[in-house]
């Protein structure tokens, strides 16, 4: 056996294979399991325990922790009573965000950011085909499926990590949401646009649609979010979940190894320990301090009076090139609006939203935002570098199944007071006109050694397939 596949994937695998053969009908089955977080029917069926995953708001954390804990007695179940294996298998973590010395960069730290070779491989380790855990393209990234690493700036958890309260759209958990509606349309919090998110979306395919469960690789990606939580917990005595009594009694259900409703309520699903595992670490990967001048922030939810400076007339049409957006200015907006925002001594601010973000088919990529930025000078296209804004992903806003977000795509918010501050301090911007708003793909690191320098090149830029027609719907440029 090849490094590849350590015994834990081993029997995942066969576990995974096994649960496939199960009827759709039956809850401890790989689809119903998947069906549980989203359906791949374009019209929704009647089950009520399906189609129920809570993104955008504050019962992400706890409800994907009941979801993985019933799961791995599922998995655990079909291989200690199906396969008859060892009865201590534990669902491993894929932890994408490790740092060896110090280094992003390291070959080390990069092998870590590669979707793992397990999954990558068409074969079993006797190299036989047929391997559960491979998908093909393009229900995976060509830059996902060629093992070239996703880049450290869309996984580093660091600002999550830093936060100091669970709830809110520029806090860890997310924002509030109301228990009849779990689906909350609002903007994700910290820790569920990064790493979270932008992890969909550089995997691709299947894991950027609601049934992302149905790619194996979704479980090891969850298992990592949920140590993350844990480890935030740990991490600072002043890290607290949410005290709210609607947050703590909402209850869970979903399925145990028998098929049989289980339900746990937030209050239960608060203590890993409490619910009888533990991580291997709490302090491996949780985020460097990134440079000085990551400066934009996550816009808070709801909408103060705000005078509009510019906006655009049509959707902007995303694909393999970096573009700028083509705001027009508001005739009525004052000369004076945008640079008053960015001068320290007032408090009004520059938001820049985009709005009906979404996709026809996966695009294989998250785009990076640029303000201020030569669309034409690549030095100036740095996400660690002064121009930076953030990123763009289209995880659950693919095709017709984007019924969580009230079928209007993603919305974006950038507060980007600060970094117009910034630029005009450092006489990148002189304060007059709209500084451009550039976005481009988000490029991927070096192929893993021995792979074809062809496709290599082609795993490392990312390039949308033209049927799935990434988008934005409407840009605005505001002043509060
Ligand atoms: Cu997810």
């Amino acid at each position: 056996m090849t490094d590849t596949w350590d015994s834990q994937l081993l029997w995942y695998a066969r576990a995974v294979r096994k649960m496939q053969e199960r009827p759709e009908s039956d809850p401890t089955s790989w689809l119903w399991q998947a069906n549980i977080h989203g359906e791949k029917s374009e019209t929704p069926g009647p089950n009520p325990e399906w189609n129920n995953c809570p993104h955008g708001g504050w019962f992400f954390l706890p409800w994907h922790r009941a979801y993985l804990l019933c799961f791995e007695e599922i998995v655990r179940d079909v291989i200690q009573n199906e396969l008859r294996g060892p009865d201590d298998w534990a669902l491993p973590y894929w932890n994408y965000t490790r740092v060896t010395n110090g280094d992003p960069d390291s070959p080390e730290s990069l092998e870590c950011r590669r979707l793992p070779g397990a999954f990558r491989s068409p074969d079993w380790p006797d190299g036989e085909g047929d391997n559960p855990l491979y998908l093909a393209e393009p229900d995976r990234s060509p830059g996902a499926a060629l093992g070239a690493p996703v880049a450290w700036t869309e996984v580093n958890p660091h600002r999550a990590m830093q936060a100091e309260q669970f709830t809110g759209v520029r806090q860890f958990g997310s924002e509030y949401t109301d228990g009849h509606l779990v689906h909350s349309n609002g903007q994700s919090g910290l820790l569920e646009m990064q790493p979270h998110n932008l992890l969909h979306g550089y995997v691709g395919g299947v894991m950027l649609q609601f049934f992302s469960p149905r790619d194996p690789i979704f479980w090891l990606h969850h298992c990592q979010i949920d140590r993350l939580w844990a480890a935030w917990i740990a991490s600072n005595s002043g890290h607290k979940n949410p005290t709210a009594a609607d947050w703590l009694g909402y209850t869970h259900t979903f399925r145990d190894a028998q098929g049989n409703k289980v339900g746990f309520t937030s209050k239960d699903l608060q203590s890993e320990e409490a619910l009888g595992y533990v991580y291997e670490s709490l302090a491996d990967g949780v985020g460097l301090k990134p440079p000085e001048r990551l400066v934009a922030m996550v816009a808070a939810g709801g909408d103060p009076p705000a005078e509009q400076v510019a906006s655009t007339t049509g959707p902007t049409d995303l694909g393999p090139d970096t573009l700028t957006v083509p705001l027009t200015p508001e005739p009525s907006a004052r000369a004076g609006a945008l640079p008053e925002a960015a001068s320290p001594d007032t408090e009004a601010r520059a938001i820049l939203t985009m709005d009906d973000v979404r996709a026809d088919a996966p695009p294989q990529t998250n785009y990076r935002v640029f303000v201020g930025a030569r669309p034409d000078h690549e030095e100036d296209l740095d996400p660690e570098g002064p121009y930076f804004i953030g990123h763009l992903h289209f995880f659950g806003a693919v095709g017709e199944n984007t019924h969580h977000h009230g079928g209007s795509g993603l919305s974006f918010k950038f507060d980007i007071t600060e970094h117009l501050t910034e630029l005009r301090q450092l006489g990148m911007w002189d304060g007059e006109g709209i500084p451009p708003v550039v976005v481009t793909p988000a490029t991927l690191g070096p192929p893993p050694p021995g792979a074809e320098a062809e496709a290599a090149a082609l795993a490392a830029t990312p390039t949308p397939p033209p049927e799935s027609r990434p988008r934005i719907g409407s840009v605005s440029l505001t002043t509060t």
